[in-house]
Protein backbone atom coordinates (compact mmCIF):
# COMPACT_ATOMS: atom_id res chain seq x y z
CA UNK A 1 0.00 0.00 0.00
CA UNK A 2 1.37 3.80 -0.91
CA UNK A 3 1.84 5.91 2.06
CA UNK A 4 -0.83 8.38 3.05
CA UNK A 5 0.49 11.66 3.27
CA UNK A 6 -2.14 13.21 5.08
CA UNK A 7 -2.61 10.75 7.80
CA UNK A 8 1.27 10.65 7.55
CA UNK A 9 1.74 14.74 7.86
CA UNK A 10 -0.93 14.64 10.73
CA UNK A 11 0.95 12.39 12.64
CA UNK A 12 4.57 14.30 12.15
CA UNK A 13 2.61 17.64 12.83
CA UNK A 14 0.79 15.96 16.44
CA UNK A 15 -2.27 16.55 14.98
CA UNK A 16 -4.25 13.75 16.94
CA UNK A 17 -8.01 14.51 16.26
CA UNK A 18 -7.19 14.71 12.11
CA UNK A 19 -4.75 11.84 12.52
CA UNK A 20 -7.87 9.64 13.68
CA UNK A 21 -10.17 10.96 11.40
CA UNK A 22 -7.87 10.57 8.64
CA UNK A 23 -7.52 7.02 9.60
CA UNK A 24 -11.16 6.32 9.57
CA UNK A 25 -11.27 7.88 6.68
CA UNK A 26 -9.10 5.35 4.74
CA UNK A 27 -10.77 2.54 6.35
CA UNK A 28 -14.05 3.39 4.91
CA UNK A 29 -12.25 3.58 1.92
CA UNK A 30 -11.44 0.12 1.99
CA UNK A 31 -7.19 0.66 3.38
CA UNK A 32 -6.31 -2.40 5.10
CA UNK A 33 -5.09 -2.03 8.61
CA UNK A 34 -2.28 -3.31 8.89
CA UNK A 35 -0.86 -1.84 5.57
CA UNK A 36 -1.94 1.70 7.05
CA UNK A 37 0.36 0.96 9.63
CA UNK A 38 3.45 -0.18 8.13
CA UNK A 39 3.14 1.98 4.99
CA UNK A 40 2.88 5.37 6.98
CA UNK A 41 2.28 5.41 10.74
CA UNK A 42 5.72 3.75 11.25
CA UNK A 43 7.76 5.48 8.77
CA UNK A 44 5.76 8.84 10.42
CA UNK A 45 7.04 7.90 13.83
CA UNK A 46 10.49 7.53 12.41
CA UNK A 47 10.42 10.90 10.91
CA UNK A 48 9.78 11.72 13.96
CA UNK A 49 12.78 10.40 15.86
CA UNK A 50 14.85 11.90 12.58
CA UNK A 51 13.69 15.24 13.69
CA UNK A 52 14.23 14.85 16.97
CA UNK A 53 17.64 13.40 16.93
CA UNK A 54 18.52 16.38 14.28
CA UNK A 55 17.44 19.01 16.83
CA UNK A 56 14.89 19.93 14.76
CA UNK A 57 11.82 18.22 17.54
CA UNK A 58 12.23 17.81 21.30
CA UNK A 59 9.98 15.88 23.87
CA UNK A 60 6.88 18.29 23.36
CA UNK A 61 6.72 17.73 19.82
CA UNK A 62 7.79 13.92 20.65
CA UNK A 63 4.85 13.63 22.69
CA UNK A 64 2.38 15.51 20.72
CA UNK A 65 3.62 13.07 17.53
CA UNK A 66 2.74 9.93 20.05
CA UNK A 67 -0.65 11.01 20.91
CA UNK A 68 -1.63 11.48 17.50
CA UNK A 69 -0.50 8.08 16.51
CA UNK A 70 -2.39 6.57 19.73
CA UNK A 71 -5.39 8.59 18.36
CA UNK A 72 -4.59 6.98 15.22
CA UNK A 73 -4.78 3.47 16.37
CA UNK A 74 -8.19 3.70 18.06
CA UNK A 75 -9.57 2.47 15.03
CA UNK A 76 -7.25 0.56 14.61
CA UNK A 77 -6.71 -1.56 17.35
CA UNK A 78 -10.29 -3.53 17.38
CA UNK A 79 -9.44 -4.40 13.53
CA UNK A 80 -6.35 -5.61 13.96
CA UNK A 81 -7.20 -7.59 17.02
CA UNK A 82 -10.40 -9.16 15.20
CA UNK A 83 -8.19 -10.51 12.47
CA UNK A 84 -7.38 -13.41 14.48
CA UNK A 85 -8.77 -16.80 14.75
CA UNK A 86 -8.84 -19.61 17.74
CA UNK A 87 -6.89 -18.84 21.16
CA UNK A 88 -3.24 -19.65 21.02
CA UNK A 89 -1.77 -19.11 24.72
CA UNK A 90 -1.59 -16.35 27.34
CA UNK A 91 1.53 -13.54 26.98
CA UNK A 92 2.20 -11.14 29.44
CA UNK A 93 4.00 -7.90 28.07
CA UNK A 94 5.42 -4.64 28.67
CA UNK A 95 8.08 -2.22 28.26
CA UNK A 96 10.49 -2.88 31.10
CA UNK A 97 11.47 -0.85 34.06
CA UNK A 98 12.98 2.56 33.14
CA UNK A 99 11.45 2.85 29.55
CA UNK A 100 8.09 4.90 28.99
CA UNK A 101 8.08 4.04 24.40
CA UNK A 102 5.07 1.90 24.56
CA UNK A 103 3.76 2.44 20.84
CA UNK A 104 5.69 -0.58 19.45
CA UNK A 105 5.01 -2.30 22.61
CA UNK A 106 1.10 -1.90 21.92
CA UNK A 107 1.22 -2.59 18.29
CA UNK A 108 2.63 -6.02 19.24
CA UNK A 109 -0.09 -6.61 22.20
CA UNK A 110 -2.70 -5.89 19.06
CA UNK A 111 -1.31 -8.11 16.79
CA UNK A 112 -0.80 -10.74 19.02
CA UNK A 113 -4.82 -10.66 20.09
CA UNK A 114 -5.87 -10.56 16.66
CA UNK A 115 -3.82 -13.64 16.24
CA UNK A 116 -5.54 -15.24 19.17
CA UNK A 117 -3.33 -14.79 22.05
CA UNK A 118 -4.75 -13.84 25.17
CA UNK A 119 -2.05 -10.96 26.40
CA UNK A 120 -1.76 -9.69 29.58
CA UNK A 121 -0.84 -5.78 29.01
CA UNK A 122 1.42 -4.87 32.01
CA UNK A 123 2.04 -1.33 30.58
CA UNK A 124 5.69 0.89 30.31
CA UNK A 125 8.06 1.08 33.10
CA UNK A 126 7.70 -2.45 34.13
CA UNK A 127 9.71 -3.32 36.66
CA UNK A 128 11.33 -7.20 36.86
CA UNK A 129 9.25 -7.99 40.21
CA UNK A 130 6.08 -7.00 38.49
CA UNK A 131 7.13 -9.43 35.36
CA UNK A 132 7.74 -11.69 38.30
CA UNK A 133 4.06 -11.67 39.57
CA UNK A 134 1.64 -11.32 36.62
CA UNK A 135 4.21 -14.93 35.25
CA UNK A 136 2.98 -16.17 39.39
CA UNK A 137 -0.54 -14.81 38.77
CA UNK A 138 -1.38 -15.40 34.78
CA UNK A 139 0.78 -18.50 34.11
CA UNK A 140 2.01 -17.50 30.64
CA UNK A 141 3.29 -19.57 28.11
CA UNK A 142 5.21 -16.20 26.85
CA UNK A 143 6.39 -13.05 27.95
CA UNK A 144 7.25 -10.06 25.66
CA UNK A 145 9.59 -7.42 26.89
CA UNK A 146 10.31 -4.05 24.86
CA UNK A 147 12.85 -1.52 25.05
CA UNK A 148 13.21 1.29 22.81
CA UNK A 149 16.42 3.55 24.83
CA UNK A 150 19.91 2.15 24.86
CA UNK A 151 19.77 2.45 28.65
CA UNK A 152 17.01 0.07 29.44
CA UNK A 153 18.14 -2.76 26.98
CA UNK A 154 19.63 -3.61 30.32
CA UNK A 155 16.35 -3.82 32.56
CA UNK A 156 15.80 -6.78 29.65
CA UNK A 157 18.61 -8.70 31.14
CA UNK A 158 17.57 -7.32 35.07
CA UNK A 159 14.02 -8.86 34.05
CA UNK A 160 15.46 -12.23 32.59
CA UNK A 161 17.78 -12.74 35.74
CA UNK A 162 14.58 -11.97 38.14
CA UNK A 163 12.59 -14.80 36.00
CA UNK A 164 15.06 -16.85 36.87
CA UNK A 165 16.07 -16.35 40.17
CA UNK A 166 12.31 -16.76 40.74
CA UNK A 167 12.11 -20.31 39.24
CA UNK A 168 9.86 -19.49 36.61
CA UNK A 169 12.32 -19.47 33.50
CA UNK A 170 11.52 -23.01 32.61
CA UNK A 171 8.04 -22.22 32.58
CA UNK A 172 8.19 -19.37 29.86
CA UNK A 173 9.43 -18.22 26.18
CA UNK A 174 10.59 -14.83 26.65
CA UNK A 175 10.86 -12.57 23.65
CA UNK A 176 12.37 -9.43 23.42
CA UNK A 177 11.81 -6.30 20.87
CA UNK A 178 12.41 -2.87 20.41
CA UNK A 179 14.09 -0.56 17.83
CA UNK A 180 17.59 -0.76 20.04
CA UNK A 181 17.66 -4.46 20.35
CA UNK A 182 19.40 -7.44 17.49
CA UNK A 183 19.47 -10.80 17.55
CA UNK A 184 23.00 -10.89 18.89
CA UNK A 185 21.67 -9.02 22.14
CA UNK A 186 19.13 -11.23 22.54
CA UNK A 187 21.20 -14.09 22.92
CA UNK A 188 23.84 -13.07 24.82
CA UNK A 189 21.04 -11.60 27.69
CA UNK A 190 19.43 -15.41 27.34
CA UNK A 191 15.82 -14.64 25.92
CA UNK A 192 14.59 -16.93 23.48
CA UNK A 193 13.64 -14.70 20.55
CA UNK A 194 14.16 -11.57 18.79
CA UNK A 195 11.67 -9.73 16.81
CA UNK A 196 12.01 -6.46 14.73
CA UNK A 197 8.65 -6.27 14.27
CA UNK A 198 5.07 -6.99 15.69
CA UNK A 199 4.75 -9.58 13.11
CA UNK A 200 7.34 -10.86 13.92
CA UNK A 201 6.22 -10.81 17.48
CA UNK A 202 3.42 -13.25 15.99
CA UNK A 203 5.75 -15.53 14.23
CA UNK A 204 7.53 -16.49 17.27
CA UNK A 205 4.80 -16.46 19.73
CA UNK A 206 2.87 -19.07 17.05
CA UNK A 207 5.97 -20.92 17.35
CA UNK A 208 6.85 -21.01 20.98
CA UNK A 209 3.27 -22.20 21.66
CA UNK A 210 3.50 -24.63 18.54
CA UNK A 211 1.49 -23.37 15.91
CA UNK A 212 2.96 -23.33 12.28
CA UNK A 213 3.66 -19.94 10.77
C1 LIG B 1 7.51 8.64 20.48
C2 LIG B 1 8.86 8.69 21.14
C3 LIG B 1 8.91 9.09 22.48
C4 LIG B 1 7.66 9.35 23.33
C5 LIG B 1 7.06 7.95 23.73
C6 LIG B 1 5.56 7.99 23.88
C7 LIG B 1 4.99 6.61 24.03
N1 LIG B 1 3.87 6.57 24.73
O1 LIG B 1 5.50 5.61 23.55
C8 LIG B 1 8.22 10.16 24.53
C9 LIG B 1 8.08 11.64 24.29
C10 LIG B 1 7.62 9.82 25.91
C11 LIG B 1 9.70 9.81 24.44
C12 LIG B 1 10.55 10.04 25.49
C13 LIG B 1 11.93 9.84 25.41
N2 LIG B 1 12.63 9.47 24.32
CO1 LIG B 1 11.80 8.80 22.70
N3 LIG B 1 11.23 8.42 20.96
C14 LIG B 1 10.06 8.34 20.42
C15 LIG B 1 10.19 7.98 18.91
C16 LIG B 1 10.05 9.28 18.11
C17 LIG B 1 9.22 6.98 18.33
C18 LIG B 1 9.15 5.63 19.05
C19 LIG B 1 7.99 4.84 18.45
O2 LIG B 1 6.89 4.87 18.98
N4 LIG B 1 8.23 4.20 17.29
C20 LIG B 1 7.18 3.52 16.53
C21 LIG B 1 7.00 2.09 17.05
C22 LIG B 1 5.87 1.41 16.27
O3 LIG B 1 8.20 1.40 16.81
P1 LIG B 1 8.97 0.52 17.93
O4 LIG B 1 8.68 1.03 19.28
O5 LIG B 1 10.39 0.34 17.52
O6 LIG B 1 8.23 -0.89 17.87
C23 LIG B 1 8.33 -1.77 16.77
C24 LIG B 1 9.49 -2.76 16.84
O7 LIG B 1 10.60 -2.28 17.55
C25 LIG B 1 8.89 -4.00 17.41
N5 LIG B 1 8.83 -4.22 18.85
C26 LIG B 1 8.71 -3.34 19.87
N6 LIG B 1 8.63 -3.97 21.03
C27 LIG B 1 8.70 -5.29 20.79
C28 LIG B 1 8.67 -6.39 21.63
C29 LIG B 1 8.79 -7.67 21.10
C30 LIG B 1 8.78 -8.87 22.01
C31 LIG B 1 8.95 -7.85 19.69
C32 LIG B 1 9.14 -9.20 19.12
C33 LIG B 1 8.96 -6.74 18.84
C34 LIG B 1 8.84 -5.47 19.40
O8 LIG B 1 7.56 -3.99 16.93
C35 LIG B 1 7.08 -2.65 16.84
C36 LIG B 1 6.17 -2.52 15.65
O9 LIG B 1 6.76 -2.97 14.47
C37 LIG B 1 11.63 7.40 18.87
C38 LIG B 1 12.36 7.46 17.52
C39 LIG B 1 12.13 6.21 16.68
N7 LIG B 1 12.04 6.40 15.40
O10 LIG B 1 12.06 5.10 17.16
C40 LIG B 1 12.32 8.17 19.99
C41 LIG B 1 13.52 7.57 20.73
C42 LIG B 1 13.29 6.09 21.01
N8 LIG B 1 13.51 8.32 22.00
C43 LIG B 1 14.69 8.64 22.39
C44 LIG B 1 14.98 9.38 23.57
C45 LIG B 1 16.42 9.78 23.77
C46 LIG B 1 13.96 9.70 24.50
C47 LIG B 1 14.14 10.44 25.84
C48 LIG B 1 15.37 10.03 26.67
C49 LIG B 1 14.11 11.95 25.53
C50 LIG B 1 14.40 12.87 26.70
N9 LIG B 1 15.50 13.55 26.56
O11 LIG B 1 13.66 12.91 27.65
C51 LIG B 1 12.82 10.10 26.58
C52 LIG B 1 12.94 8.82 27.47
C53 LIG B 1 11.68 8.50 28.21
C54 LIG B 1 11.72 7.11 28.83
N10 LIG B 1 12.21 7.03 30.06
O12 LIG B 1 11.37 6.14 28.20
C55 LIG B 1 15.78 8.12 21.45
C56 LIG B 1 16.47 6.88 22.01
C57 LIG B 1 17.96 6.89 21.80
C58 LIG B 1 18.59 5.67 22.37
N11 LIG B 1 19.27 4.96 21.51
O13 LIG B 1 18.50 5.36 23.51
C59 LIG B 1 14.97 7.88 20.13
C60 LIG B 1 15.52 6.75 19.24
C61 LIG B 1 14.97 9.22 19.34
C62 LIG B 1 16.33 9.58 18.75
N12 LIG B 1 16.50 9.41 17.45
O14 LIG B 1 17.23 10.00 19.43
N13 LIG B 1 10.04 9.31 23.24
Amino acid sequence: MALSQALFDAIVDGKAQLAQSLVEEELEAGADPLALVSATMIPAMDEVGKLFHEEEYFVPELLLSARAMKAAMTPLRPLLAAKGAKPAGVVVAGAVKGDLHDIGKNLVTSMLEGAGFQVIDLGADVTPESFVAAIREHRPQIVCLSALLTVTMESMRTTIAAIKAADLRREVKVLVGGAPLSERYATEIGADGYGATASDAVALARRCVGLSN
